[in-house]
């Protein structure tokens, strides 16, 4: 397909960027870290969605090195901020399992210099989904290395309870279609407040995502959920852009 072919050539012709939306403490509204997110401007049809793209990389088996770039780059640019802002960045259950990502995440953190704790990584219950040893030897692995693994849009999917028992995870990100629906529709306040209640019990902490409103951030902090990210306190922004906002005391 041509979208396939055009995606091969992409890295080469340096149609990649990441870009990094804040994440704030929902009490202060200060930014404690950024999500890497990728994009890609396609040479003629701008720009595409990652979420059409990511699926196609997975495919060809490009999802790994570009992966690999897309921790070395946000890495790279965490390193411009200030060392009380983190960066989360997303791994492809392809990726996870393929090759040694635990050597990679080792060699990225040395040649960044950034520290571990400074890093979350953020997985997909697919990664968990076959609860293999070797699934579960890798998040351990990389939890060594100093790194923190947050479970990326918990209570979609195939996202069991399950698993916050089998794997200690640091963090769930409460998944945009509960939080876009406060404060009105109940069911999605009485799961968000389920899922904040129930990680706070296992020692985890959440972050809300897709906080659009005030009236959205309020009710968040008041059913105890710590973190949030969304369009209310900033959309994914380029590397010079996050780093002027990491720097601007708020
Ligand atoms: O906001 P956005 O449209 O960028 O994100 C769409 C989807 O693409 C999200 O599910 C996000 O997790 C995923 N995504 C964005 N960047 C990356 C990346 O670098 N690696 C992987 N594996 N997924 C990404
Ligand atoms: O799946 P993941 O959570 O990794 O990807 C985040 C996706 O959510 C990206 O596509 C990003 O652009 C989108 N997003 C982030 N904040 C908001 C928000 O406040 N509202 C909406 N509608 N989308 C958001
Ligand atoms: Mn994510
Ligand atoms: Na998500």
């Amino acid at each position: 397909r041509a979208l396939e072919l055009h995606l091969r050539a992409a890295h080469d012709a340096e149609q990649f960027e990441v870009h990094y939306q804040p994440w704030v403490d929902l009490r202060s509204g200060t930014v404690k870290g950024f999500e890497a997110l990728l994009r890609w401007t396609h040479p003629e049809r701008g720009p595409v969605s990652p979420a059409e793209f990511i699926p196609i990389a997975e495919t060809i088996g490009l999802i790994v090195p570009l992966g690999e770039w897309v921790l070395r780059r946000a890495c790279a640019d965490a390193a411009r901020w200030p060392d009380t802002v983190d960066i989360a960045i997303n791994l492809s259950p392809l990726q996870f399992r393929s090759g040694d990502i635990v050597g990679t995440v080792k060699s990225v953190l040395a040649d960044s210099g950034i520290d571990p704790a400074r890093l979350e990584l953020e997985i997909t219950e697919t990664v968990l989904l076959e609860d293999s040893p070797t699934n579960l030897a890798t998040l351990h692995a990389l939890r060594a290395l100093g790194v923190r693994i947050a479970m990326d849009d918990f209570g979609t999917g195939y996202s069991s309870i399950g698993y916050l028992r089998r794997f200690p995870f640091d963090k769930i990100k409460i998944d945009r279609s509960f939080v876009s629906e406060l404060p009105n529709d109940i069911d999605c306040l009485t799961i968000t407040r389920g899922i904040t209640e129930l990680a706070a019990g296992l020692g985890m902490s959440t972050i809300a995502e897709g906080v659009e409103t005030i009236e959205q951030q309020e009710i968040l902090r008041a059913i105890g959920c710590t973190l949030g990210q969304g369009y209310l306190f900033g959309r994914a922004m380029p590397a010079a852009m996050s780093e002027t906002l990491a720097h601007s005391r708020r």
